[in-house]
């Protein structure tokens, strides 16, 4: 089943091998159509082309914006070739029929990537090239459609190794490349206005046609194909945007857990505090904030240097040299910062393997977005947690009130739970966390988990009490019954944050009083599956 190619039409705004193609197709005694500049690129180098505007018998009009947006371009685009109906309607009209499209759409994504203004973005919306695109797409059975430049030596190969015809394999290939370009164009003009409009209530409104930016050697386990996309239109600044700078290949896990790091890091201020996250199975096992990188860095993976063996190091400012050179002491599979110094750098390149990302900047922890999720057959769409406890109206509900320093505490550690897997419970003791409970069923048994690892933080440091007395306690919802704050007051924490709202609220702070804490309730949870 094959196409005898006799006519193109060649539409691109990026003209990248455009020359070398149409050549080769017109040695073929192709017949070449084309749009005003890719005319001319193609006349300029000696080729034969008829200008579109002798097919349509009209000029193109308004800045280009009417082109190719005409019966004479589309009739010829979506006759069938053995319907006599369809191939009387060319020959009444006098059209002809376009057996191979080329086209490249106007350059949206770069537009935008370029920061143009509005009205640079909006000219940048390409029209008549999707509508093209389509209707070759949708007649793959007699048309092959070429949307992609690294596409044309393929199209070349099979037109000589059918005798100048394109197969339906290649033909049904092309088609489905084809209406995944233009989805991911129309996801990144969709997903670009909802910012300009403010609109990050509906998640419903954002489209998510990604644009391929990785194939990945395989995804959570070596049996599954995996590949990281790039949701076209949203620049915000993230794992997304990071430059791999050294290292081997990242896999499905570290972008997950990286991304997870950084995300997390990034709720720490930089102009305020350093701060680093270690990272591990997307669950943080160490974070702290402190003066210099160096000493966040120590303090992070005091709270459980076991799990931070092998995990991912995220970093709220550039990395530097004391900071490096105490990171690569361990086993560490990514750093990720904003930067990093030259030096920082040449201690990192000291070690091969390691992956080192600059990201540029920090997320924002503030910044509209959603997640995403499989089901089977769906998707679940949520608005991001862009919730930060600065901005929470925080209430204390025990007759203590909480010192300073545990409301710094709390602060810091109600940041963390954000970032932890449910049920979370994270002790938490100047600046740096040193016990956390991730992930379980039951709040009780993440509780028991955080103590435990507080105690044997203790022990590690040959402490005589556990790291978790006289600390204070995150809970990322609230305590369903006393139990699970009776433990942490058992466990040494003098303080406690969490959203409250419980119908047994009365009880816990009950509680919370006999057992002399402070309590703060936050109003707003950070439930994270
Ligand atoms: O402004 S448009 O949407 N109107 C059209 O009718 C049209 N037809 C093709 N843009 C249109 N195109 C686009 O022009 C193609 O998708 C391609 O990106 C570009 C090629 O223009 P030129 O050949 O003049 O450089």
């Amino acid at each position: 089943d094959t196409t005898p190619v006799t006519r193109a039409l060649l539409s691109v705004s990026d003209k990248t091998g455009l020359v070398d193609f149409a050549r080769a197709l017109s040695e073929r005694g192709i017949a070449l159509v084309s749009t005003g500049g890719t005319h001319k690129a193609l006349t300029e180098a000696g080729l034969p082309v008829t200008e579109v505007s002798e097919l349509t018998r009209f000029p193109e009009m308004m800045d280009g914006r009417v082109k190719t947006l005409h019966p004479a371009v589309h009739g010829g685009l979506l006759a069938i070739r053995d319907n006599p109906e369809h191939q009387a309607a060319l020959a009444a009209h006098g059209l002809q029929a376009i057996d191979l499209l080329v086209v490249n759409l106007y350059p949206f994504e770069a537009t935008l990537e370029a920061g143009r203004p509005f009205g640079d973005c909006i000219e940048n919306i390409d029209v008549g090239g999707p509508a093209m695109i389509r209707a070759a797409a949708k007649n793959h059975a007699d048309v092959a459609v070429v949307v992609d430049v690294a596409d044309y030596a393929a199209v070349l190969g099979e037109l000589q190794a059918h005798d100048g015809s394109i197969g339906s394999g290649m033909r049904r290939r092309l088609a489905q490349k084809a209406f995944s370009r233009t989805a991911s164009y129309d996801a990144a003009i969709s997903n670009w206005f909802a910012g300009e409009i403010g609109n990050d209530e509906a998640p419903t409104f954002r489209a998510f046609g990604g644009t391929l930016g990785q194939s990945l050697r395989y995804g959570e386990n070596p049996h599954q194909a995996a590949a990281f996309y790039r949701s076209p239109g949203i620049a915000r600044p993230g794992i997304a945007t990071a430059r791999q700078v050294q290292g081997k290949e990242l896999s499905y896990n570290n972008l997950n857990d990286t991304d997870a790091a950084y995300e997390c890091v990034a709720e720490f201020d930089p102009a305020r505090s350093a701060a680093v996250a270690i990272i591990k199975h997307a669950n943080p096992c160490g974070v702290a904030e402190a003066l210099s990188l160096l000493e966040a860095y120590e303090q992070a993976l005091a709270c459980d240097p076991t799990s931070a063996f092998g995990g991912i190091v995220a970093l709220n400012r550039p990395l530097d040299a004391e900071a490096a050179r105490k990171i690569v002491e361990i086993f560490t599979e990514v750093i990720i910062a904003p930067e990093a110094s030259e030096e920082a750098m040449a201690i990192v390149a000291a070690k091969k393997n390691l992956r080192l990302l600059l990201a540029g900047a920090l997320p924002d922890p503030r910044a509209a977005g959603e997640t995403v999720r499989t089901l089977a057959g769906g998707l679940l769409v949520q608005g991001r947690d862009k919730a930060v406890v600065d901005d929470m109206p925080l209430r204390v509900v025990t007759a203590r009130q909480p010192s300073e320093a545990e409301f710094a505490d709390l602060r810091f550690a109600y940041r963390v739970a954000k970032h932890v897997k449910s049920n979370a419970i994270v002790y938490a003791r100047a600046g740096a966390t040193v016990g956390i409970g991730a992930g379980q069923m039951s709040r009780v048994d993440s509780s028991r988990i955080a103590a435990w690892k507080a105690a044997e933080g203790a022990k590690r440091i040959g402490a005589p009490d556990s790291l978790a007395k006289g600390s204070v306690v995150a809970s990322d919802a609230f305590f369903p019954f006393a139990d699970g704050l009776i433990a942490a007051a058992e466990a040494g924490a003098t303080a406690v944050i969490q959203p409250g709202g419980s119908m047994r609220d009365d009880e816990v702070i009950r509680a919370a009083d006999a057992a002399g804490l402070a309590m703060v309730f936050t109003g707003t949870r950070h439930f994270r599956h």
